[in-house]
């Protein structure tokens, strides 16, 4: 049934993976019922911190320029050593995901805290998700995320808060296009689904 097919974005961002909290995100949503159907871990980059591309080859599957480039220096055989892949990691994805924010005065802070190191994209699938996901996620403002949130029991200021979630159907729809490709998500049967719905 659609009603159980809604999905939501969630990004574990950069504060919880350095601070190994990645595992107690995921339990969370795992134990409330709710159906992973995509994962990656992945580095967003400034422009800055890009190196360049050794090889300006066509990426297999955006079949575009793909910064991630092709084999390093070239592999004595030909073959390629890097998977070619666009995982769209660069600072345009942060700026289409944060649109609304870009005119803020913390927004080059957010943009430099959001590609200090890796961070978890995350789509999670079931009943009323993205409301459900607010509310265990907590208040933007760590300092007044009520207790038992994830904000309100893993982090302290605004500035970092541990997780994204969608704010509401429309926005995960735009920002599961933004992180993920079509093919990224999978469609699963879980086996519990009468016992978690009735
Ligand atoms: P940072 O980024 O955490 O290392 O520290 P700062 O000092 O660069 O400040 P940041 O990025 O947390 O915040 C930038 C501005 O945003 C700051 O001058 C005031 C505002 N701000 C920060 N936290 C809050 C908050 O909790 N509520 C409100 N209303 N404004 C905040
Ligand atoms: O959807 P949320 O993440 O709960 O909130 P949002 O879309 O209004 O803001 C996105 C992120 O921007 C938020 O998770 C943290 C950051 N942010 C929001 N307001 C402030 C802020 N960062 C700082 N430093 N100061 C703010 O006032």
């Amino acid at each position: 049934p659609p009603e159980l097919q809604e999905k939501t974005l969630v990004l574990v961002k950069p504060d919880a993976v350095q601070r190994r909290l990645v595992g107690h995100v995921i339990q969370r949503f795992e134990r409330r019922g709710f159906k992973l159907v995509a994962m990656k871990l992945l580095q967003v980059a400034l422009p800055t911190q890009l190196p360049p591309p050794p090889l300006r080859v066509p990426c297999s599957r955006c079949h575009a320029e793909c910064w991630e480039g092709g084999a390093k220096g070239g592999h004595p055989l030909g073959v390629p050593t890097v998977t070619l892949r666009c995982h769209q990691a660069d600072r345009g994805l942060l700026d289409k995901h944060y649109q609304q924010l870009q005119q803020k005065p913390f927004y080059p802070a957010l943009l430099a805290y959001m590609t200090s190191g890796p961070l978890v994209a995350m789509v999670w699938e079931g009943y009323n998700v993205v409301r459900s996901t607010r509310a265990m996620v907590g208040d933007t403002n760590s300092a007044t995320a009520a207790a038992g949130t994830i904000r309100g029991d893993f982090s302290m200021h605004v500035s970092r808060n541990v997780v994204h979630a969608s704010d509401s159907v429309e926005t995960a729809q735009r920002e599961i296009g933004f992180w993920f490709q079509r093919d990224e998500l999978v469609a699963w049967e879980s086996g519990d689904r009468d016992y978690t719905y009735g």
